[in-house]
């Protein structure tokens, strides 16, 4: 960074401090992933500065040869990947996916039934305070009290009384799978369209350690970032013959230009996604989670449906006595980096976050397997026990960046 270091040391100095704070912590944050170096190589070209509004041979400025070659590439690996019939590689997001999914077959007001977002949902699933909550009118399915998972029974029970136009499938802190045959049969009785948001879930359907929305649904929408270890930015998967109303709801519908550097990450992570070690590593990410469930769990500190299938851990912390925030900063402090989150019981009590977060995508890409899940709940636990132990803490801060520094990650 040689060019920065001189125009701007400032910026300079953070990027650095930034590196190093990534080799010098652990990232158990579920939607971050530690990418392959290509992808950062790819995001700081000169494939940045191009303007491309439209799609491949139909743009509205000139000068876009190569980087037609590159989003035609991306289209045909993202179908290729996931055995999807169209692909589009343009949205900004996961939530301008969703807006533009919403957008291409609904009109303003119309009825769409998803996930509450203290049961797992996310917020472009129409929670009140986005704008997807402001342009439809939404219905949430929660989960069984009892055992945390989707009630398919109630699901279907809402959509016959509720008749949404649009059903949506996917989480966003939801540790277990979804049976998408479940859902389009609902949608299907119904006449609801299915859209799954598998966001977090991609790698691994990419890998096929969990299985695919593909095959069950109309659309499907995922981000890059998480499971799939490639960058910002959103897909839209579709049927072909929503393929021009997609197309039309991203670009002029929902966003003008696009970063081709993006949709080149993209191209190359479609591309990793097939090799073996890159199914090796989706693998253990799922190894992984259930083990830093199960060794939490002998702790004392419950998973949220008391397990895991997928990338994340979601501990309910009310048993420990502590919230959420407590958890999230008493954790920062000894350089363990994850998220507090709402879980199902906080549903009926506004303000409450009595969850933590945890996802093994990040660990896993850095090397650490059965021993080390086992040292990071040790770690962790050692840390919620005494949040307030500022010296507990220090001294378990210090041990957390011998450990982290023992897997480098771009070092
Ligand atoms: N979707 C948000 C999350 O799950 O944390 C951000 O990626």
């Amino acid at each position: 960074m040689k060019s920065l270091l001189k125009d701007d040391p400032e910026i300079a100095a953070m990027v650095d401090r930034e590196a190093q704070r990534i080799e010098d912590t652990i990232d158990l944050i579920a939607a971050e992933n530690h990418p392959p170096r290509s992808i950062l190589e790819v995001l700081g070209s000169v494939l940045h500065l191009k303007t491309i509004e439209g799609y491949p041979g139909k743009r509205f400025h000139a000068g876009c040869a190569w980087v037609d070659q590159i989003e035609a590439m991306a289209i045909s690996r993202a179908k290729a990947l996931f055995g999807a019939e169209h692909a589009n590689v343009q949205p900004l997001s996961g939530t301008a996916a969703n807006l533009a999914v919403y957008f291409s077959v609904l009109r303003p007001g119309d009825r769409i039934l998803s996930m509450g977002l203290a049961h797992g949902g996310h917020l472009s699933h129409g929670h009140r305070a986005s704008i997807t909550g402001k342009c439809f009118s939404f219905k949430h399915y929660a989960v069984d009290s009892r055992t945390e998972r989707i009630d398919y029974g109630r699901v279907r029970r809402l959509a016959l009384d509720f008749r949404p136009k649009m059903i949506v499938a996917g989480a966003s802190s939801y540790p277990r799978l979804i049976e998408y045959d479940k859902m389009a049969a609902i949608a299907k009785e119904v006449d609801a369209v299915l859209l799954a948001d598998m966001a977090h879930l991609a790698g691994l359907v990419a890998a096929r350690v969990i299985p695919s929305p593909v095959p069950h649904c109309d659309f499907v929408t995922f981000t890059c970032y998480k499971t799939m270890a490639g960058c910002r930015g959103g897909v839209i998967l579709a049927r072909q013959p929503y393929a021009r109303k997609i197309d039309a709801a991203v670009f002029p519908g929902c966003q003008g230009t696009s970063p081709v550097d993006q949709i080149a990450a993209k191209a190359v992570i479609f591309k990793m996604a097939t090799t073996n070690d890159y199914i090796h590593q989706q693998q253990e990410t799922v190894r992984n989670a259930a083990r830093l469930s199960a060794q939490l769990a002998r702790q004392g500190y419950r998973s949220v449906s008391g397990g895991t299938d997928n990338h994340q851990v979601l501990l309910d912390l009310t048993a420990a006595g502590l919230d959420g925030a407590t958890a999230e900063s008493a954790l920062e402090a000894a350089g363990i980096i994850a998220n507090r989150n709402v879980i199902p019981r906080d549903a009926d009590d506004p303000g409450a976050t009595s969850g933590l977060r945890l996802g093994t995508a990040a660990v896993t890409a850095r090397g650490m397997g059965e021993d080390e899940m086992a040292r990071l709940a040790a770690l962790i636990g050692g840390v919620l026990k005494h949040p307030a132990d500022e010296k507990r803490i220090w001294a378990i801060g210090a041990e957390v960046k011998a450990f982290a520094r023992q897997f480098p990650v771009y070092a």
